[in-house]
């Protein structure tokens, strides 16, 4: 390991969380002891720091909080629980598994994220061993699915769009195992493995990436393949662009320093759209992120977590520090850049035939989450799909779901299941639903300041008869919502925002790029729906008639003066 290690933050005081990493003995601490506790459902706060390496955060029942209290009970402890899948790619079987433990474990309903994985919510703590032996019995992990490492590297869902499709989500597979932590931890904890009395003994062997204290903060990777901008390239941390030339893939240009969190009312935190600086062959990405990985891991800030992600590493150094860094640890040089060109970053949903000659079917599902209502059993659909399907599930990067690799055989069953459980691609919502989505948030989010993916659906159907009235319906807008500033659904980059503020109101953005590639501009803050309304109608139909050819709507409130250019996350607040 580098002498750098930790230089960064050598003048002031680690974070606790830094302690109690270092104090962890490779992410053990004491869980497997607090898990025996029956006395409490819940776990310490030691623990549940180093629960998230594991892929479960512990969290309580929002909407039960108040009326507990007054009973003087615990607060309702549960705890969430996220499975990775690089690319998000599952087979019918993982995702029965999935069905099944939702069922058995937790809430009942399986939620499809921002990043491609999968979350389970209301385990309760006597079940989280069963519930991760089952998710990797079935070849699943949620080890690295949270916490201060790289998370779920992201990658187009469908490899077999394409033969460069296919190229480029092996290489994020590649990326994603070589950037797996190695602590045998996992495995003792959960899968009752052999133990390791004094792992402090072989750092190198241990955590050779990593080392004993992982990275500053968590830390992102998507690869993106145009002209889709569907992993949101410009929010990840390390991102790369598939430059495809005469029908190959000759490489990747790669892009830092991206990341989407900060803080209302604090100017030293923002979100930040990532650079481009330069371009590798594809088998040299691996490096790339390794040696990314490891300057964050030398340098990122250790004192303040709120100051710990990578943009701020880069922003603080300037970008020719990182580009001269990395060069040296590569120990060769990135090539200029190539063009390229995004067209949206948004999902292609319905069938496509793939260069395999299988059928694919993205499936629009609402804000991501998978249950049974009603009228709209979409679970038990997906289910007796399942159970029938010879091919795959993936998850997209915008909370949708792929059925992937149908055969022409099997396709007519699958559409007549699709059409028995009215599954739908969401051709008869208007265009900016399709284009939306909506971070969890209550109850479960313990971050949560305003509702979010329980609003949004009734926000939409307001805002949806506006665009009627002004002839928008299939002009595709992209709308995003988040229920606090932290950016679990990427809003700074939406065309429209909504960001919780507190309970029933939010601050209002525009402007962000269609293609993802500008962030927005506060426009109004802590409003409530009337006033959402209300601010909206005038700038649809100013849109409606004075839009020009082609122009997106991210763009025309620019033009219009509505807001601002936002050229670098360093301008988001002025
Ligand atoms: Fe996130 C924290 C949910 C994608 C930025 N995020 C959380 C927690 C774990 C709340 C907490 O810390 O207690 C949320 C759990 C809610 C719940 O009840 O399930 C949560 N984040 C999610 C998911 C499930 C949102 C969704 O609706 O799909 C996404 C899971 C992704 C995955 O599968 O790995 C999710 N989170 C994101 C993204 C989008 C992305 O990665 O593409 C971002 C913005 C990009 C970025 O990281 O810059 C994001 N989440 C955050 C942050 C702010 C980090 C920061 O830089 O300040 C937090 C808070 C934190 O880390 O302290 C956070
Ligand atoms: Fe929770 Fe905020 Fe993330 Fe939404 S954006 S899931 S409210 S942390």
């Amino acid at each position: 390991m580098s002498d750098n290690h930790l230089l960064s933050s050598k003048s002031a005081p680690h974070s606790d969380v830094e302690h109690i990493k270092k104090r962890s003995n490779y992410l053990r601490g004491s869980l497997a002891e607090t898990l025996e506790n029956v006395i409490t459902g819940s776990i310490p706060e030691d623990d549940n720091r180093l629960m998230k390496f594991h892929g479960s955060y512990m969290q309580d029942d929002r909407d039960l909080r108040n009326e507990r209290q007054k009973q003087k009970l615990e607060p309702a402890y549960q705890f969430m629980l996220r499975v990775r899948a690089a690319g998000g790619v599952v087979t019918p079987d993982q995702w029965l598994m999935m069905d099944r433990i939702a069922q058995k474990y937790a809430n009942g309903t399986i939620r499809l994220t921002t990043r491609q994985s999968f979350q389970l919510h209301g385990v309760i703590k006597w079940n989280m061993k069963s519930t991760i032996k089952e998710v990797n019995d079935a070849m699943l992990s949620t080890l690295a699915a949270c916490g201060d490492v790289n998370r779920n590297v992201m990658c187009n869902p469908n490899p077999y769009q394409s033969d460069i499709h296919g190229e480029v989500y092996a290489w994020a597979g590649r990326i994603s195992n070589h950037l797996d932590p190695r602590t045998r931890a996992y495995h003792e904890i959960w899968l009752d493995g052999e133990k390791v009395i004094d792992s402090h003994d072989n750092d190198q062997e241990q955590e050779p990436i990593y080392g004993p204290v992982y990275l500053p903060r968590k830390f992102k990777i998507g690869m993106a393949v145009p002209p889709s901008n569907d992993v949101d390239v410009f929010s990840q941390d390390l991102g790369y662009i598939a430059i495809i030339e005469d029908g190959r893939l000759k490489g990747f240009n790669v892009t830092v320093g991206g990341g989407m969190g900060m803080s209302h009312g604090d100017p030293k935190t923002y979100p930040q759209v990532a650079k481009v600086i330069g371009f590798c062959l594809p088998e040299q990405v691996v490096d790339v992120a390794e040696k990314t990985v490891t300057i964050q891991r030398d340098y990122g800030d250790r004192a303040v977590r709120k100051h710990a992600r990578f943009k701020y590493t880069i922003d603080d150094r300037g970008i020719e520090w990182f580009i001269n860094e990395l060069h040296d640890r590569l120990g060769w040089k990135l090539e200029e850049a190539r063009p390229y060109h995004f067209d949206d970053n948004g999902d292609r949903y319905g069938w496509v035939k793939g260069s395999n000659g299988k059928w694919h079917f993205t499936l629009f599902i609402q804000n991501g989450r998978v249950k049974d209502e009603e009228n709209f059993r979409l679970m038990t659909g997906l289910r007796e799909i399942a159970k029938i399907h010879t091919g795959d599930f993936r998850l997209t990067p915008n909370q949708n779901l792929l059925i992937g690799n149908v055969s022409s055989q099997k396709k007519k069953k699958i559409e007549e299941l699709i059409a028995e459980y009215g599954l739908t691609d969401g051709a008869h919502y208007s265009a900016l639903r399709r284009n939306s989505m909506a971070c969890v948030a209550l109850p479960t989010c313990g971050l949560a300041m305003a509702e979010s993916e329980r609003y949004l659906p009734d926000l939409m159907d307001k805002i949806e008869p506006m665009l009627e009235n002004a002839g928008l319906r299939d002009e595709e807008i992209v709308i995003r919502m988040t229920g606090c500033p932290n950016g679990c659904a990427r809003p700074m980059l939406a065309e429209i925002a909504f960001i919780g503020k507190a309970p029933g109101k939010y601050n209002m953005y525009l402007g962000g790029g269609f293609a993802g590639q500008r962030l927005n501009k506060l426009y109004k803050e802590n409003i409530g729906e009337e006033e959402i309304l209300e601010s909206l109608q005038p700038i649809v139909n100013q849109y409606a008639l004075e839009r020009q050819d082609g122009e997106h709507f991210g763009d025309f409130v620019i033009r219009a003066g509505y807001v601002k250019e936002v050229l670098s996350g360093q301008d988001f607040h002025s």
